[in-house]
């Protein structure tokens, strides 16, 4: 619980700091519907750290796993051998898909190219990916076919940053390097091979790294040009530009942004947020430190009621598998958004702000959902004057759809009496549906 709470509160945080929409492009220049709708996403970082696991020679490296070679200042050589050692034999494509699917999850996000540069499709112009490993299957052309066949979007994460080209690479800065050259030569020729369609429709592209010193916000208004141009169906998030200097199509707290609210998100801002399940993205094979299915919802109902998104992170193992830590919260989490799916996908903001006892989303102006955090003894009320004129149709526990709850109107109060038992002590939901 008291976990729940800090990630609540740290939440608001966030929600304030990012309250300043993308400058780049105009608002409503791209249709984000079928993103706002899906609600709920699976981030995938898998790579060549995947196989180190937040260990090398034996030594545990400190922080986020997919940052290895950067932080604990690996031989180029030896970390780029792992190419040689890429072979992830427990890799089903479909696994993953479905376990995003059964989960409730409706797109798929990957790192198509980390920060280590290495290249899980068959690029065309390097020889630092996937086809180099003995593994030499396109990772990405196999999710493509898996998400296909579970109606999964499929979201490509391509990172800014690339410590393996020499022109940009913090391990070559005492060159003469061409910033240039590597962005109209090898990121444009790879985005479009990725984008241009051998890979399906792809539903976003998740830019990161913008806080490089050589990259500039006309770097990234020439990208987000050219993909627009390829496909202007393609969203964008906000980390193309620069930190002050936004260029994207919403806009992605992060989980570890210390700042101080400065104003709040407006009802209809696109945002999203992208959250670890233990504490690190990449793998590392000593982090259990696990969320609960409890902080998890939770936090999904938190950022739905604010009409958000949460993309939250599942680091697979070199064999390629989701370690089990996550994917037995993934299951319980399924377990409950197939119950009340309904009250997540499709809804938007509460327009009243969040309840004593939990939140609320909306669907348009027919249907409310009230998820229940504290059970009450017995009664529930809520004032309707965002609904003053409305009448209420019916109201039902999202678990029994087939039995109206008691329910009566005392001005401008509406009251529930509920089960005495509490239906679902991580969250009950409760539809009201207006006439
Ligand atoms: C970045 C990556 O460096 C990291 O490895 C991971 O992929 C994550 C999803 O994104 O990390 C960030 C990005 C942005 C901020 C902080 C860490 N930020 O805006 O404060």
């Amino acid at each position: 619980m008291k976990r729940t709470i800090i990630t609540i509160l740290v939440f608001i945080i966030y929600l304030g700091s990012f309250a300043q929409k993308p400058h780049y492009p105009e608002k409503g220049k791209k249709d984000l519907t079928w993103f706002q709708e899906a609600k709920f996403g699976m981030f995938i970082h898998w790579g060549l750290y995947s196989i180190l696991a937040g260990e090398f020679e034996g030594k545990e490296i400190p922080g986020i796993g997919e940052w290895a070679y950067k932080r604990a200042n690996l031989p180029t050589d030896k970390y780029e051998a792992l190419v040689k050692e890429f072979n992830p034999i427990k890799f089903e494509a479909e696994q993953w898909a479905k376990t995003a699917k059964d989960a409730g999850m409706k797109y798929l996000l990957i790192t198509t190219k980390h920060h280590d540069g290495f290249s899980l499709f068959d690029s065309k112009v390097t020889k630092y990916d996937i086809m180099s490993s003995p593994y030499k299957k396109d990772i990405i052309k196999e999710l493509q076919l898996a998400c296909k066949k579970h109606d999964v979007k499929l979201c490509l994460y391509y990172s800014i940053i690339d410590w393996h080209h020499k022109d940009v690479s913090y391990r070559h800065r005492d060159s003469k390097q061409d910033f240039s050259n590597y962005v109209q030569n090898y990121m444009k020729p790879q985005l479009k091979e990725l984008l241009s369609g051998d890979y399906g429709e792809i539903g976003m592209v998740w830019f990161d790294g913008f806080w490089e010193s050589w990259w500039t916000a006309d770097m990234g208004k020439d990208v987000y040009d050219y993909i627009y141009k390829m496909n202007p169906n393609i969203i964008i998030n906000d980390r193309l530009g620069k930190p002050k200097n936004i260029i994207g199509d919403y806009i992605t707290p992060e989980q570890n942004i210390p700042a101080i609210p400065t104003s709040t998100l407006k009802e209809d801002d696109c945002w999203e947020t992208v959250l670890t399940m233990n504490n690190t993205w990449g793998y590392k094979k000593n982090d259990d430190n696990w969320k609960s299915p409890r902080e998890i919802i939770r936090t999904l109902i938190e950022i739905a009621s604010r009409g958000g998104n949460l993309t939250l992170n599942v680091g697979p193992t070199g064999e390629g598998l989701i370690p089990e830590g996550s994917t037995d919260v993934l299951k319980k989490v399924g377990q409950w958004m197939q119950v009340n799916g309904e009250a997540i996908y499709g809804t938007s903001a509460s327009p009243i702000g969040m309840m004593p006892w939990g939140r609320i989303t909306v669907q348009g102006e027919k249907k409310m959902f009230l998820h229940i955090f504290e059970y009450p003894r017995k009664e529930l009320n809520i004032r309707l004057d965002h609904w003053k004129r409305k009448k209420v149709k019916s109201v039902r526990l999202l678990s029994k759809p087939k039995q109206q709850l008691e329910n009566w109107r005392v001005g401008i109060e509406l009251r529930l009496n509920l089960p005495a038992h509490c239906p679902d002590e991580i969250a009950t939901v409760i539809e009201v549906e207006f006439e």
